[in-house]
């Protein structure tokens, strides 16, 4: 109702087209569509996480945070952020972000550390893990520039299931010598209702087919 007010009265002043209201009514027969089925639109979620010193104490020894998810909503997409990560040897970490939604087995996503002595290159910036990031990451530089990287594995595993469940970050140091700590994170879901979508006209044809099942079952009693 608020956009069809302030469509109207930026009318009067502009004057627009028919077909700009033609554009306007059709987007508002959509909103009200959209109250009789279930949303289709992706919902981009985030949910903090803390950070601390990588490792904890020491210079070897495995970071892990984890956030609860209460949304039960279908994945679409999945990143993580690491916010002002620093260390002084990337190489030591083998980073990787874990599901668990308390069922089923745990889903681990490599982040970065393929379980080797890395390069010796320093983190110092804010990193995102995404599908479609840049390459390479631990190699991307001296220090590594902040920017969206891609993971070692992709985040489409996640894709389809619920998002409800805790989601743990393991930053593993697995070598002495060389720290480093992190501010914070942030997990990133993008995801849709929890129902499956069921658009207002198929829930009428849905009902349609059932009063003609009904009355097929009655014709059938009817003849025995
Ligand atoms: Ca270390
Ligand atoms: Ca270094």
């Amino acid at each position: 109702m608020i956009n069809a007010v302030q469509c109207g009265q930026h009318q009067k002043r502009t004057g627009l087209s028919m077909n700009h209201l033609k554009k306007n009514a059709l987007a508002a027969a959509f909103v009200v569509g959209a109250t009789f089925s279930s949303l289709t639109s992706a919902a981009p979620m985030s949910y903090p996480g803390t950070g601390g010193a990588v490792p904890p104490s020491g210079t070897v020894g495995l970071f892990a945070s984890s956030v609860s998810v209460a949304e039960t909503g279908i994945i679409n997409d999945v990143s993580i952020s690491l916010n002002d990560f620093s260390h002084t040897w990337i190489g030591d970490i083998d980073a990787t972000l874990v599901f668990d939604d308390g069922a089923n087995p745990s889903i681990t996503v490599a982040l970065f550390g393929d379980g080797s002595l890395g390069p010796s290159n320093d983190a110092g910036g804010t990193y995102t893990f995404a599908d479609g990031g840049a390459a390479n990451f631990v190699g991307a530089g001296n220090p590594i520039p902040s920017g969206t990287y891609a993971a070692l594995n992709s985040f489409s595993v996640f894709d389809g299931l619920s998002a409800a469940g805790t989601w743990t970050l393991n930053l593993n140091d697995r070598t002495g010598g060389d720290a480093g700590s992190l501010g914070s994170w942030t997990l990133n879901i993008d995801m849709g209702d929890v129902a499956a979508p069921v658009p207002a006209p198929a829930t009428l044809a849905l009902f349609g087919l059932g009063l003609v099942g009904l009355g097929w079952s009655r014709r059938k009693k009817s003849n025995s």
